[in-house]
């Protein structure tokens, strides 16, 4: 039976981590190639998902048996707070329209995305699996974290109505290659290699947001492809799964600067521009229940200095393709 796997979003950072892992593991390995599978990567210029014709067509084309479905307005915590609206209406749009044609055309299974930044605020620590829907998220990102909830009841009613095979991921905060360095637009870590580098090379001060007080837990974007791999394998439920690194790898903004200065080996000095919000103060969430699921398959997470190395590496050496 041909397995035909639609990746939305497929030119993107996570998507692009997925094609990494797909093209370099050995084949028919856990996070390999399996024989009989096509895998599909696609980005905006094939189809702009908020657009339903065009999602119909695409669908269309492709046939796809599976989705990873990782399409989506997304950026860092600024553009977040300055544009909630198109986070909320853009997502919903696309969202609605992957899911309703996965549907239409029988996929066997979506995986969508929804991501740790869309708990409550105010919620006991840590966040699992359990505890999405219990609470405002933090105010700064309320369009993007509402319209990545929906998902999961959108998830729950095809599930209920029609007994679709949909379910998602929760993943923490993401770096790596192909990431998007745009500095008004961009998550922390692509946004401090790219201020990092721009400060070495003109001699300007290198400036990080806010506090540096808060704290974040990062995800090598060829790690989590590893683990969305093994949850299209074998994962099989509605509830949404956290991929992430453990609760213990929390950093603080500071020490993430740190290590970006250590990764790019900068000389300079670096100060924080306390003017600039701080967002949310920590979002702990828990992997025990992935950590539960995968512990026969000899996956390991890279460690967090080596993946900011080959990201950082990747960044110099693809400075004039990379969206900045
Ligand atoms: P990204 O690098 O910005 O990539 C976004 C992808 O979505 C690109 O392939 C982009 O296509 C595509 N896309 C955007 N708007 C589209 C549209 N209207 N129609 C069709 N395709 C569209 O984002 P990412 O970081 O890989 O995020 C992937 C998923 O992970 C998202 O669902 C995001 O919410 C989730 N996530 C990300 C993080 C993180 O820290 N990065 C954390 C948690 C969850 P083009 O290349 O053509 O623009
Ligand atoms: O990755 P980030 O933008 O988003 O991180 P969140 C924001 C934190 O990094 C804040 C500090 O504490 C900022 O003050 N920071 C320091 C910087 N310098 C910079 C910089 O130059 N650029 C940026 N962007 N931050 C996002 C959500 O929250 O998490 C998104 O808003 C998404 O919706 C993402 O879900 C995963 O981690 O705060």
């Amino acid at each position: 039976m041909s397995v035909r796997v639609l990746v939305t979003g497929g030119t993107g950072l996570v998507g692009q981590g997925i094609k990494y892992v797909i093209d370099t593991e050995p084949a028919n390995s856990p996070f390999g190639k399996h024989d009989g599978e096509e895998w599909f990567f696609i980005g905006s210029s094939e189809a702009d998902l908020k657009d339903a014709a065009q999602t119909k067509k695409l669908f269309e084309k492709y046939k796809p048996t599976h989705v990873i479905h990782l399409a989506a307005f997304v950026g860092g915590l600024f553009i977040n707070m300055q544009r909630k609206l198109d986070f909320l209406r853009d997502n919903i749009l696309i969202n609605d329209n992957v899911l309703h044609n996965a549907h239409e055309f029988k996929c066997k299974k979506v995986i969508s995305c929804l991501s740790t930044c869309v708990y409550p605020d105010k919620v006991e620590y840590p966040l699992d699996e359990t505890k999405i829907h219990l609470g405002l998220p933090h105010e700064s990102n309320f369009g993007y974290a509402h319209a990545k909830r929906l998902v999961d009841i959108q998830n729950r009613a095809y599930k209920d109505q029609y007994g679709d095979n949909f379910t998602s991921a929760i993943p923490t905060n993401v770096f790596g290659p192909y990431d998007n360095y745009d500095l008004q637009s961009a998550h922390v870590l692509p946004a401090l290699i790219h201020k990092c580098y721009l400060a070495q090379k003109n001699k300007t001060p290198f400036i990080v947001w806010g506090s540096g007080k808060p704290l974040r837990q990062f995800i090598y974007s060829r790690d989590l492809a590893k683990l969305f791999i093994w949850q299209l394998r074998n994962y099989d439920d509605v509830e949404p799964l956290i991929l992430s690194v453990g609760e213990d790898e929390e950093v603080s903004i500071k020490e993430a600067a740190d290590a970006v200065v250590k990764a790019m080996g900068f000389t300079g000095e670096y100060k924080f521009d306390t003017t600039k919000a701080d967002g949310q103060f920590r979002k702990p969430a828990s992997n025990k229940k992935l950590m539960g699921l995968i512990k026969d398959t000899g996956f390991k997470f890279t460690p967090f200095e080596q993946a900011l190395q080959e990201s950082v590496d990747w960044f110099l050496q693809n400075y004039d393709k990379a969206r900045t």
